[in-house]
């Protein structure tokens, strides 16, 4: 018993010299002291052991020792409401608040917008489809045959060969896609990230994006395709810009065109952007490929159409005046703001 009252009297000591300048002084307080856990509850248990005689003595210190415990944790709550309302005070409400940074369209969205939002003028709707293609619609219904070196593993990155799933090289897909669906006529606008196995540097990257078009319905014509194409770059460069269309092939398309605008950088006077040929060359084009319509079940005697394909990145480097690709995806802050406030 003696030891007992030695030991409360212990703890008076200690309590006294509770630190108050904790922030949460008086919740580690109540934990230490008057919790379930607690001294005092477990003082409480020790009154077993107390003489029956003295049990009334102990237990009158006892209360005294709970009381003051609690005037203490009641003194420890109010400094710290103190503390709270001191750190409050402190805080200079004249200062100017943070700045939230603007966030910034990406310079290839804004060229796709804009190339899309001239064909939409004109009637296309946009349409897409996946980028993990099947070999069917990436080549076959597009009259690759079986040998063109664009099905090379070199060239194309397959995620299987056996079944052949693959990352589509172009987004012609998607309109292979639509062509199936039987509904004509059709005038699509197909924008979309492409995937090809080339060694990345300033002026390649193994991903980039697409903007190609189709229209088909009855009586189609290369002079449509023309007239399309003009609108679109007249829109796009302005009312001076000259173009020239040179024939090629593709497989897909028959005949087959690339179309060239006069050098937007020197007014096709020859400068190092045009190699001093006074013409870039922006997209290429052609009357559908009857084959190809065929492989879509469209009746290729009633039906004709055209079709085009340009790259995104090119035009945009161009517009904004940037010397590496690379820059497009690698997310660099300092590179992306500058477009701030752009659409
Ligand atoms: C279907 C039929 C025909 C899409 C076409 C091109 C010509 C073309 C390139 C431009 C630069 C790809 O990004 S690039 O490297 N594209 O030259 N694309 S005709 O022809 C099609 C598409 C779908 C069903």
């Amino acid at each position: 018993m003696e030891a007992l009252l030695q030991k409360i009297e212990t703890y008076r000591r200690e309590i006294e010299a509770f630190p108050s300048n904790e922030n949460d002084a008086a919740e580690q307080f109540r934990i230490a002291y008057l919790g379930t856990k607690g001294l005092v509850k477990s003082l409480m248990g020790e009154m077993k052991q107390v003489p029956a005689e003295r049990k009334k003595e102990f237990g009158q210190v006892l209360n005294e020792f709970k009381q003051f415990a609690e005037a203490k944790h009641e003194a420890l709550k109010a400094a710290g409401a103190q503390h709270a309302v001191s750190t409050t005070a402190t805080i200079d409400l004249s200062l100017p608040g943070d700045v939230i940074p603007v966030g910034s369209r990406h310079p290839i969205s804004m060229m796709r917008h804009r190339i899309i939002a001239i064909f939409q003028r004109l009637g296309f709707s946009v349409a897409e489809g996946p980028e993990i293609e099947d070999d069917w619609h990436n080549f076959t219904a597009l009259n690759l045959p079986e040998y063109h070196p664009a099905r090379d593993m070199q060239d194309t990155f397959y995620i299987s060969t056996d079944p052949a799933w693959l990352l589509r090289t172009h987004t012609s897909n998607i309109q292979i896609r639509e062509m199936e669906k039987g509904i004509l006529p059709l005038r699509i606008i197909c924008p979309g990230r492409v995937y090809r196995n080339e060694t990345i540097s300033a002026r390649s990257h193994c991903f980039f994006h697409q903007v190609e078009g189709l229209y088909i319905d009855e009586n189609v014509s290369f002079a449509d395709l023309k007239q399309t194409l003009y609108y679109f770059v007249q829109e796009m460069y302005g009312n001076d810009v000259k173009v020239r269309f040179r024939p090629s092939y593709f497989p897909f398309t028959e005949p087959s065109a690339e179309m060239d605008i006069s050098c937007q950088l020197c007014k096709g006077e020859g400068c190092n952007v045009c190699k001093h040929t006074g013409w870039l060359e922006i997209l290429g084009c052609g009357m559908v490929h009857p084959k190809v319509l065929q492989n879509c079940n469209i009746d290729p005697e009633k039906y004709s159409g055209f079709a085009f394909g340009m790259g995104v990145e090119r035009p945009a480097l161009l517009k904004y005046g940037i010397n590496d690709i690379r820059l497009f995806s690698e997310n660099d802050v300092r590179f992306l703001k500058q477009f701030t406030g752009l659409v």
